[in-house]
C-alpha cells in the first residue's frame, strides 16, 4: 500500500522524520505533507520554535537509576545519530555543517554517575571516552571527561535538512506539499487532508487531537551568546561544557559556517530555566555566563572582552518521563508521536526518526 504521511512541525524532529523518509525508508511513499506553523528559512525567528536556537552538541548522559530504560532508549538514539553524522553527513555534505571534534566535560561537584562511568557515559558505547588526569582538569573542577562528539550550526543545518527533503522528493517523484499554519488540534489534520494515512506529530510539546498539549510537556528556557572569538583556539576542534556551584552551566560549542571563510563563531551558555517564559534575553543571564566564561574560557577574549554577535533565547520541550515515540490509533487515524526531545533534538533526531518510522512499519501492518 503506497502512502500519504502527513509530518506535523518542521523542527530537527520532523526534518529528520521527513529526510529520512525520503533517504533509506523501505516505505512506499505516495505523498509528504509538512505542516508547520514555524520553517527554518523564517526570518526573524520565532521564540517558540524551538531548534534554530540549539548549540547543538552531542553531550552524553548516565542513565539515571529511576528512569534508566527511557534514558537507555534516548541514549540509543543518540548513538545512532553520532554515527550517522560521522559516517555519512560528515564525509558526504560539508554543507551540513556537521563536524566531529571532541567532547569535555567538566565538574566541580561531579555527580556519582559520573566518576562511577555509569551506563551511558563509559567507554563502552563512546568513542574516544577518556577521563582526565588531575592537570587537565579545567578551573576548580574535581572531575572531568572527554570522548568524541560532533557540533553543527543549529540554523544551516536545518535548512540543510530542508534543501536535502526539496531534492530528493523531486528525484524520486514524491509529492511534497508544505503547508504553513497553526493548527488548532490533530483532528482537523483529518479534516484538512481527508486521504491522510499517516500522521507524525513533531510538534515538539505534543499537539493532542483535541487541541490541547500533552499535559507531561514543560519548557525550560535556555539563554545563549552568539560570540565571535580569535582565530585557531582550542575550541576549533573541542566542545566544553562546565558544571560549577550552584547549578551554573557554562558551554561553548564551535558554530561551524559550512565553510572556511566566515569568522570563527561559538555559541557560550548558558541557562536552563524552568516556569520562565520570558522571550527577552536576561541582562542578569547574559552578565552570569560572562563572569564564568571569563575565567573558565579566557581563550575567547578579544581585547580583553566578549565579542557578542546575538543573544539567543529558545524553550527546550521536555516531557516527564522522557520523549515519547510511540504509535496510536485514534478515530482510525494512524499517528506516531515524536516529541518531548528536551535539551537533546539534534543528538536523538536520526535515532529517534528512525525509530518513529520503524513503527510506522511495524505496528500498523495487519495483524493475521
Ligand atoms: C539554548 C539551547 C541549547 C540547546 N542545545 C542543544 C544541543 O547542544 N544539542 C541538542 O541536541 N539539543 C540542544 N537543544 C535542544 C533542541 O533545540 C531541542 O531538543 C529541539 O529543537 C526540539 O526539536 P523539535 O523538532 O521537537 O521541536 P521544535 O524545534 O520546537 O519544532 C516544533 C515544530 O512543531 C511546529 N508546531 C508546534 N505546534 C504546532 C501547531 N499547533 N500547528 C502547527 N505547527 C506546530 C512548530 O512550528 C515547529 O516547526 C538546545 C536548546 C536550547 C534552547
Ligand atoms: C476529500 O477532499 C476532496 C477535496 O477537498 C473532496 O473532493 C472529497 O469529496 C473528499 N472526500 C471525502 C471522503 O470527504
Ligand atoms: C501529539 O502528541 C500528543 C502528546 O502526547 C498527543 O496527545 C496527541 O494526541 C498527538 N497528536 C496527534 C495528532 O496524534
Ligand atoms: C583543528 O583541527 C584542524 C583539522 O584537523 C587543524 O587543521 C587545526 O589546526 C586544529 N586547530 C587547533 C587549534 O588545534
Ligand atoms: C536502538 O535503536 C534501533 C533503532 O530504532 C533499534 O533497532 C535497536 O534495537 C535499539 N537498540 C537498543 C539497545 O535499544
Ligand atoms: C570518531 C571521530 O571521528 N573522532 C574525532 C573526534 O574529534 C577528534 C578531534 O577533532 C578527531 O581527531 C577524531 O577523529
Amino acid at each position: 500500500m503506497t502512502k500519504n504521511i502527513v509530518i506535523i512541525g518542521s523542527g530537527i524532529i520532523g526534518l529528520s522524520i521527513a529526510y529520512l523518509l525520503l533517504l533509506e525508508s523501505k516505505e512506499e511513499v505516495k505523498s509528504i505533507t509538512l505542516i508547520s506553523q514555524h520553517f527554518p528559512d523564517d526570518k526573524p525567528i520565532d521564540h517558540e520554535y524551538t531548534s534554530p536556537w540549539a548549540g547543538a552538541h552531542f553531550r552524553p548522559f548516565p542513565h539515571s537509576n529511576d528512569n534508566y530504560l527511557n534514558d537507555k532508549r534516548e541514549s540509543n538514539y543518540t548513538r545512532i545519530s553520532y554515527d550517522f553524522f560521522k559516517n555519512y553527513l560528515v564525509k558526504k555534505h560539508p554543507e551540513s555543517t556537521v563536524e566531529i571534534t571532541r567532547g569535555f566535560q567538566f565538574f566541580e561537584n561531579p555527580p556519582k554517575s559520573f566518576t562511577e562511568c555509569a551506563d551511558g557515559i563509559n567507554g563502552k558505547s563512546l568513542e574516544g571516552f577518556k577521563i582526565l588526569k588531575n592537570n587537565d582538569l579545567l578551573f576548580k573542577s574535581k572531575f572531568g571527561c572527554q570522548y568524541f562528539n560532533f557540533s553543527l550550526n543549529a540554523p544551516k543545518y536545518l535548512i540543510f535538512l530542508q534543501n536535502q527533503i526539496f531534492e530528493l522528493s523531486k528525484k524520486q517523484s514524491i509529492p511534497l506539499f508544505i503547508k504553513r499554519m497553526k493548527l488548532k488540534s490533530l483532528h482537523e489534520v483529518t479534516k484538512l487532508f481527508n486521504n491522510t494515512d499517516y500522521i507524525f506529530n513533531a510538534s515538539g510539546l505534543g499537539l493532542q487531537w483535541d487541541g490541547t498539549y500533552d499535559q507531561n510537556t514543560y519548557t525550560v528556557r535556555g539563554q545563549t551568546l552568539l560570540v565571535e572569538a580569535p582565530p585557531h583556539t582550542k575550541f576549533e576542534n573541542e566542545t566544553h561544557v562546565y558544571y560549577g556551584q550552584n547549578d551554573h552551566l557554562t558551554f561553548v560549542i564551535k558554530r561551524p559556517s559550512g565553510n572556511n571563510y566566515d569568522k570563527p563563531l561559538y555559541i557560550l551558555g548558558g541557562t536552563k530555566e524552568k516556569d520562565c517564559f520570558d522571550i527577552m534575553p536576561s541582562k542578569l543571564a547574559t552578565e552570569r555566563i560572562l563572569d564564568d566564561a571569563r575565567i573558565i574560557f579566557p581563550e575567547l577574549l578579544i581585547n580583553g572582552e566578549f565579542k557578542i554577535l546575538n543573544i539567543n533565547v529558545g524553550f527546550r520541550p521536555f516531557r516527564k518521563g522522557g520523549s515519547r515515540v510511540e504509535s496510536e490509533t485514534i478515530s482510525n487515524v494512524k499517528i506516531i508521536h515524536a516529541y518531548g526531545f528536551g535539551s537533546m533534538g539534534f543528538e536523538v533526531s536520526i535515532g529517534a526518526a528512525r525509530h518513529a518510522i520503524q513503527l510506522m512499519s511495524s505496528e500498523f501492518s495487519p495483524k493475521l
